[in-house]
């Protein structure tokens, strides 16, 4: 049955293809690789994977800098090893989706090649290209969140072309209508194939400025603030005019009419900006352009506490009622949660049942459930050109992305049956290879299976609403209200264990498979540090 909903509370296991299985011993994963795993993310219980890009790519980015849209890069194997994909994770009831990284191209791909060629040519106008200042300067003062000046001289064209990332990453002209139906038309070539929807990279980041005007400098009291550490650049600047800009709805509401002839939908990425939750509010609301946005609230910084969990929640409310949010605490960029927060095997759990919880989609990063923490990695094993330029303030993004660990006993931890990995396979990490924690009855990947199993038993948490959200010292509490259940949901976020009161009615207590707490003979609940309360109301 076509469920046109189904992305709402879905549970998404994110795949970083490089490192997840390699079928052919080059030390690089695969789509092979992932077909082999697939029954291991079935035994998860999630809903969807999500793969980060395997398109044709010299891999400057990883993938990210993409040289073909509509083939498999050899490195990954090949359209028939991704209909593979497809057809084994329809099989086993997952759904796909696949990482669209529309707002740049590679330096390589043919489009930029003829863009870059003069400046008459029939893609002339396909990238971002401006005359420089009478003094040689860049056309402006925006910045590339890998560091240095948003343009790029070309000393073909006599123009700077505009890259927020890598300079091997040229931003495509979002206001080109031709090229706006060309990146539709790749979207229908993978939905043709039979991918159920994307996860969008940087999608505020499609649309320019049309006038280049230069960003303000943000306020000397805000540098190096919270919201604008100096770790990264960009932030030096409030990005009025560089990205999230009115114009990108136009051309999300055209992905949204196409995805919705096949019942597809997408989370995009809102990367680098402080209206993060606005914006999702925005590209979110009614659900006809981006289903879901991806948050950033819960994947930097210090482990959440109570008051920013809910006033992160209260921000989406305000913002859009209707809106809605994919939660992640990890991925391919970030630090590992577990080391990034310093989590005891408790917290991971009670962060995991916060998790499968909260009103909005999930996603899960590879290697998450097993409590992987950051590798420690020396300058000389770095890979990404972004750890490479800012090291050693910033060690860049190779730490959450060495291979995953599947067997404890063999080398490498059986992701690759070579010699080498292309990145190294750190020591700690064997101890919590998939083969040791299926056995280990208190491993955190069990509690996983249970948490996304749970959320799945309870509409109210897969699609309820959100009611009556707190957060009174360390203890966040919510409800969570479906057409057919209600929900109460508390969690002691803090160090010590605390009392907290009941809702008034009759409830029945749930989630023992999660350490729910119950209430006592005295009519409070006792909550453990990182112990949650779970009731369902009669
Ligand atoms: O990341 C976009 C993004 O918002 C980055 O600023 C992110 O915060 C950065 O990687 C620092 O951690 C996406 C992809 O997830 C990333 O892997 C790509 O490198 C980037 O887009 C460019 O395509
Ligand atoms: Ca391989």
């Amino acid at each position: 049955a076509k469920d046109p909903d189904w992305w709402r509370g879905a549970v998404i296991y994110q795949i970083y293809p490089r490192s997840f299985q390699d079928s052919n011993g080059d030390g690089i994963g695969d789509l092979l690789g992932v077909v082999h795993r697939l029954p291991y993310i079935a035994s998860l219980g999630v809903d969807a994977i999500w793969i980060s890009p395997f398109f044709t790519s010299p891999m400057k980015d990883f993938g990210y800098d993409v040289s073909d849209y509509c083939d498999v890069d050899p490195m990954f194997g090949t359209l028939a090893d991704f209909d593979a994909v497809i057809e084994t994770a329809h099989a086993l009831g997952i759904k796909v989706m696949i990482d669209l990284v529309l707002s740049h191209t590679s330096d390589e791909h043919p489009w930029f090649k003829e863009s870059r060629s003069s400046r008459d040519n029939g893609r002339a106008d396909w990238y971002v290209w401006a005359d420089a200042k009478p003094d040689g300067t860049p056309p402006n003062n925006w910045l590339s969140i890998f560091g240095g000046s948003a343009w790029q001289w070309d000393s073909k064209r006599l123009q700077y072309y505009l890259h927020n990332f890598l300079t091997s990453q040229p931003d495509l002209n979002f206001h080109n209508d031709d090229v706006q139906n060309s990146l539709l038309g790749v979207a229908r070539f993978w939905l043709e194939r039979g991918v159920d929807g994307f996860r969008l990279d940087t999608i505020n980041f499609y649309t320019h400025d049309a006038e280049l005007r230069d960003n303000p400098p943000l306020p000397v009291e805000q540098r190096g603030s919270k919201i604008a550490p100096d770790v990264n650049p960009y932030t030096w600047q409030i990005h009025l005019y560089d990205k999230s800009r009115d114009e990108n709805l136009i051309f999300l509401k055209k992905l949204g009419d196409l995805m919705s002839d096949y019942n597809a939908a997408a989370v995009g990425e809102v990367g680098d900006d402080q209206r993060g939750l606005e914006i999702l509010g925005q590209y979110t609301k009614g659900a006809d352009m981006v289903q879901m946005c991806y948050a950033f609230e819960l994947l930097s910084g210090s482990t959440p506490s109570a008051g920013y969990v809910a006033e992160t929640l209260q921000a989406v409310e305000d913002f859009a009622p209707d809106g809605w949010a994919c939660w992640a605490y990890s991925n391919h960029d970030v630090i590992r949660h577990i080391s990034r927060w310093n989590l005891s095997p408790a917290a991971a759990r009670g962060f995991a049942t916060l998790l499968m919880c909260l009103k909005g989609s999930a996603c899960i990063y590879q290697g998450e459930e097993l409590g992987l923490p950051e590798a420690d990695l020396a300058f000389e094993d770095l890979q990404d050109p972004y750890g490479i330029e800012f090291w050693p303030e910033f060690k860049g993004r190779d730490g959450c992305r060495t291979p995953m660990v599947w067997d404890h006993d063999r080398a490498l931890g059986g992701f690759t049956s070579g010699g080498n990995s292309w990145l190294p396979v750190p020591a700690e990490h064997l101890g919590l290879a998939v083969s040791k924690a299926d056995n280990d009855p208190g491993a955190l990947l069990h509690h996983y299976r249970r948490a996304i199993a749970f959320r799945h038993t309870h509409t109210a948490l897969k699609k309820g609403t959100l009611e009556d959200l707190r957060a009174y010292g360390q203890v966040l509490s919510f409800r969570r209200v479906s057409e057919t259940e209600e929900i109460f949901f508390a969690i002691n976020l803090g160090e010590h264990p605390v009392n907290i009161t009941p809702p008034k009615g009759d409830w029945m207590e749930i989630g023992a498979e999660l350490n729910a707490a119950h209430p006592r003979l005295d009519g409070q609940i006792h909550l453990a540090h990182w112990q949650p309360s779970i009731l369902l109301k009669v």
